[in-house]
């Protein structure tokens, strides 16, 4: 290609240029009200689209250190991903406390009214990669920082109030059967796979846990309609010493809600940031998610009293026999500016409490303790972590630890040890005695030894106790997730053993699990310890408990050509005054023509965005486009789907040809309602708030 080697090259950068002025003279794009691209270093590059060449096609020159700082840089972009929880989304905020808690702990978070504390959250999912989907059937981690002025306090806690297994000996084995199978890399983010319920079944103490795992708490809606739990015991301690037990929930205020499992498969596809992209949207649009921090105090007598070993996180303690205490508000009203930054980097530790905070003996814990800061330094790669601004305390420090990879102090002083003689700036900071973490002085005692305590072999009546406090809906959902987890196990022994526990847990459970999965009712398995009869907890209960509103929630607006602009004007204007968000689709992003002549815009084309990415859907169409609608293939998914997925569905104008194709036609119910004239929009809007169409017959 001789002609090319010899053309002269017209210049020597590429894309950020633009010819401009009359006189055709060449302006960089950023240059003028930007700052200039420098390196690493700060020098500035001349040009960042053209390698440093011998010659227009000749080799690239080793000569070119911008070229090998960026390169080196990028590959080095990736830093290990978490063992668990890597999918995670996060956000800033701010804790203000009700009132004075002086009389159980002495932690300055707690000490008046009013008083505020920055925080940061991470909600995660356990098992799935950090590329995963949100909706993966999986625990989800609730993990709050609170930068307090005498230290980080992480509460690292999850949606659900209790855990898989009781010894922190076992995690690496509950993980390892959660995650992809090792000889196939494969299922992601599932636990609907044979080494999963092999563990499980072989390890009756999570059988509780698994109940939790298999109700609709796994599948949440929002990361905003989420409860959280510290699980663990903890104590409160005061100024005198005292110490009383504790139990961290947090409460939403948009209550707590989740979507059905046919929904979330979809979802997962169809917007696998669902979760993230749903946080994110709300705090920049000024819908700041709030949750009540809540404690169940107790103390010895209480302990020694209830039925179950409260260091036993397999168990809960109902609120019903402790209610839960109301003691501040989280708000969550910033979002990150950079996710690696703070969301990838942000360290928690369970280990991390102030004053006033102190641990159980529950055997979990105590190994939890122990394994947090071993992650970060693999993870981070330097024991200066605490240092970047996610993890660096908003209250003073001070300490003689020096050095390290990635130190980003200039410690001053001459003496970087303690005892020493020296003073001012040179003598650097002194304990603090009794005002620092006392740990609590308790009497321990006992022959060591591996052992496990007799108090925590109950595996089953909380068990059973959760399913017995479930609705009737809860509990047909909780038999579909196990009958489809169970399904996609190959070995028959494993589903075997499972039902087998699940019928030492309650009669009916087993029965329905073992006909959905067409096999023989196996014995019950033998429990080490006699179930016991325990009272229903209503509070267990998501549907018992859910909120009326649908703040915080999103209507789908189906819009075709023709629709009255009136009624759509209604709509959005009643579902905003209802604290919800009107998503309108249409066939097209550009959106519909509608009855005035005006164009409404589209936010997504309904072949992107299928009905499971909102709450609730309405459709208003005039003749014509109700019937390009019914023509659509997925304009009819959008509305069969809600149906299927019990929704209260709005229908306005012309949108009969449309229920027919969806195969809806005969099959409307009470939860299908018109939004034509005024009044008819004001009952949709009202009706929204509710609960969805649970009693709908699927089967007509
Ligand atoms: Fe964790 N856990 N965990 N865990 N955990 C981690 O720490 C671990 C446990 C929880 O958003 C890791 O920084 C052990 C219970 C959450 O960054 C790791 C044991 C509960 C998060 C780790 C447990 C949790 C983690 C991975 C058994 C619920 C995400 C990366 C003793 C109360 C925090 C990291 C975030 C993260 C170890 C048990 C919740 C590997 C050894 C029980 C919410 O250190």
């Amino acid at each position: 290609m001789p002609a090319k080697k010899n053309k002269k090259p017209t210049r020597t950068s590429g894309a950020p240029r633009e010819r401009t002025g009359e006189g055709g003279e060449l302006h960089q794009l950023a240059g003028a009200d930007g700052p200039v691209l420098t390196t690493a270093h700060g020098a500035p590059v001349q040009d960042d689209n053209n390698s440093l060449r011998a010659g227009t096609r000749g080799p690239t020159l080793l000569s070119d250190h911008a070229l090998r700082e960026k390169i080196f840089h990028f590959d080095h972009e990736r830093i290990p991903e978490r063992v668990v929880h890597a999918r995670g989304y996060g956000a800033h905020g701010v804790f203000e406390n009700y009132a004075s808690l002086s009389d159980l702990t002495r932690a300055s978070i707690f000490a008046t009214a009013g008083k505020k504390t920055e925080t940061f959250v991470r909600f995660s999912t356990v098992a799935g990669n950090l590329g995963s989907a949100d909706l993966a059937r999986d625990v989800r981690g609730f993990a709050t920082k609170f930068y307090t002025d005498e230290g980080n306090w992480d509460l690292v806690g999850n949606n659900i109030p209790v855990f898989f297994i009781q010894d922190a000996v076992k995690f690496p084995d509950l993980v390892h059967a959660v995650k992809e199978e090792p000889d196939r890399g494969f299922p992601q983010a599932q636990s609907a796979h044979d080494t999963f319920w092999d563990f499980a079944s072989l390890m009756p103490e999570s059988t509780h846990m698994t109940l939790w795992q298999m109700s609709d708490r796994t599948i949440p809606r929002s990361l905003r309609m989420m409860q959280g739990f510290g699980v663990h015991t903890f104590r409160f301690v005061d100024a005198a010493g005292k110490s009383t037990f504790v139990k961290f929930h947090w409460k939403p205020l948009l209550g707590v809600q989740s979507v059905v499992w046919n929904e979330a498969v979809k979802i997962n596809g169809a917007d696998p940031d669902f979760h993230r992209r749903d946080l994110f949207d709300a705090i920049t649009a000024g819908d700041f998610p709030q949750w009540e921090l809540g404690v169940q105090v107790f103390d010895d007598a209480f302990a020694d009293a209830f039925e179950f070993d409260v260091l036993d996180a397999t168990k809960l303690i109902p609120e019903e026999v402790l209610p839960v205490r109301p003691i501040g508000l989280m708000t969550l009203n910033r979002v990150v500016d950079n996710v690696f930054a703070e969301i990838e980097q942000v360290a928690f530790m369970t280990q991390n409490v102030p004053p006033g905070i102190d641990f159980s003996n529950d055997p979990l814990l105590q190994g939890r303790n122990f394994s947090y800061l071993d992650t970060q330094l693999k993870r981070l790669g330097s024991t200066n972590f605490s240092q970047l601004p996610v993890n660096a305390p908003r209250c003073p420090v001070a300490h003689f630890q020096r050095d390290g990879h990635m130190q980003m102090s200039t410690q001053p002083g001459r003496a970087a040890y303690e005892p020493n003689s020296f003073s001012g700036s040179d003598r650097g900071p002194r304990e603090a005695g009794l005002d620092g973490h006392v740990p609590f002085p308790e009497e321990v005692g006992g022959e060591t030894g591996r052992v496990r305590s007799p108090s925590f072999a109950d595996h089953f009546s909380q068990a059973r106790q959760f399913w017995l406090s479930q609705t009737p809906v809860e509990q047909d959902h909780i038999v579909l997730a196990y009958v489809f987890e169970l399904g996609k196990v190959e070995r028959p022994a494993i589903r075997a053993r499972m039902v087998a526990n699940l019928r030492t847990v309650d009669e009916q459970l087993a029965s329905r699990v073992a006909a959905g999965l067409r096999m023989p009712l196996p014995e019950a398995a033998e429990p080490a310890s006699p179930v016991v009869e325990l009272e229903p907890s209503p509070a267990l209960s998501l549907l018992a408990n859910a909120v009326e509103t649908f703040e915080g929630r999103k209507l789908g607006l189906l819009v075709g050509d023709g629709a009255t602009a009136a009624a759509v004007k209604r709509l959005t204007r009643g579902v905003a005054k209802a604290g919800g968000v009107v998503e309108v689709v249409a066939l097209a992003v550009g959106g519909a023509t509608l009855s005035d002549g005006s164009t409404l815009e589209a936010k997504q084309a309904v072949a992107g965005a299928p009905s499971v990415l909102y709450d609730a859907v309405a459709v208003v169409a005039g003749p014509d486009g109700g019937a390009a609608l019914a023509d659509d293939p997925a304009a009819r998914d959008f509305l069969t789907d809600a149906f299927t997925h019990f929704k209260v569905i709005g229908l306005g104008g012309d949108t009969d040809a449309l229920v027919d194709a969806a195969g809806l036609a005969g099959k409307l119910d009470d939860a299908c309602l018109p939004v034509g004239t005024p009044a008819q929009a004001t009952a949709f809007v009202d009706r929204l708030a509710g609960p969805r169409q649970w009693e709908r017959d699927l089967t007509a």
